[in-house]
């Protein structure tokens, strides 16, 4: 079986842009996400379109301010001040990656951990870990959704990680282990990586290499979970880390690149939104 996130993100579109209909007379205005995109890496700009489109599909109203690669880091901190400041503004999202003379974990502490719709904030980060309420992480909560969609049992399951970054690896493990699953984390250091991927019910892999997992490091009927979004270097087009035609032919579910976890993340994104913007209209 193939996961399509490209479906499950439409329907679940469809009923937020329901949902959101009705703030306008219940709220004087729609929620508002802002995000920053500094330079002009492909990839970073077509997932900002992305976001930028979903937006308009759920009535959020979208400022994407671009900036270029040599915009300084107080610069930076001086947009995300006033964001902060502006009663209007919901969320704030800084597309990652940020160039390298630019500190990302200062810029990301920076934004106000209300608007983190991201939940890259450390206050949203240590919430996670110590089970508070927090915005989750746009695609580790894509990848829980899909799985959940998909019918798929994690608890008792064993699941293996492939990937131990703070955007992926290291929080669906989190959500992965507070659904009972027992997790490993595997990443470049790991031993005979085959041998731990063999093991997993559940293998989610984020390790940001075009086909890393073939068919022989899965087992017969594992659900796997693809995060990558590569070129494949052979063709040219999108691929993710898995080799989708060896291993799909052994997994009982998968997901597909593009369709799979990429729609879902900015779905999430959406979701968050709505939800920084509800809890700052209680307040
Ligand atoms: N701050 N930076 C911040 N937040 C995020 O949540 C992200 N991420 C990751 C990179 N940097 C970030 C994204 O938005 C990855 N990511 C992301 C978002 C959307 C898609 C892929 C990655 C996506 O929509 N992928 C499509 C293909 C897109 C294409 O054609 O280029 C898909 O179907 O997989």
């Amino acid at each position: 079986m193939i996961i399509s996130g490209k479906e499950l993100s439409a329907k679940l579109k469809a009923d937020m842009a329901a949902e959101v209909a009705a703030f306008p007379a219940k709220y004087g205005r729609v929620p508002h996400l802002a995000v920053i995109l500094v330079g002009e890496d492909p990839g970073s700009v077509s997932y900002v379109t992305g976001k930028a489109k979903a937006s308009a599909e759920v009535g959020i109203r979208n400022t994407t301010i671009r900036k270029p690669a040599e915009i300084t880091e107080e610069e930076l901190l001086g947009i995300i001040a006033e964001l902060n400041a502006d009663d209007e503004v919901d969320g704030i999202l800084v597309q990652l990656p940020l160039p390298k003379h630019i500190d990302e974990d200062r810029v990301i502490a920076a934004i106000d951990r209300a608007k983190d719709v991201d939940g890259f904030h450390p206050q949203n980060v240590a919430a996670l870990w110590q089970k508070q309420p927090c915005t989750l992480p746009c695609t580790p909560k894509g990848i829980i959704k899909l799985l959940r969609a998909a019918g798929v049992e994690i608890e008792g399951r064993n699941a293996v990680v492939v990937g131990r970054s703070n955007i992926v690896g290291l929080p669906v493990s989190k959500l992965l282990l507070d659904a009972n699953a027992t997790v490993t984390i595997t990443h470049s250091r790991t031993r005979d990586l085959g041998a731990v991927t063999r093991g997993a019910d559940i293998l989610v892999v984020a390790i940001g290499r075009p086909k890393f997992v073939t068919a022989d490091m899965v087992r017969e009927g594992a659900v796997v979970i693809d995060v990558g979004v590569n070129r494949d270097p052979d063709t040219g087009r999108l691929c993710g880390d898995v080799d989708f035609a060896g291993v799909s032919e052994r997994a009982s579910v998968i997901t597909p690149v593009p369709g799979g976890v990429g729609p879902m993340t900015i779905c999430c994104l959406m979701e968050n939104t709505i939800e920084c913007f509800l809890r700052r209209m209680a307040h």
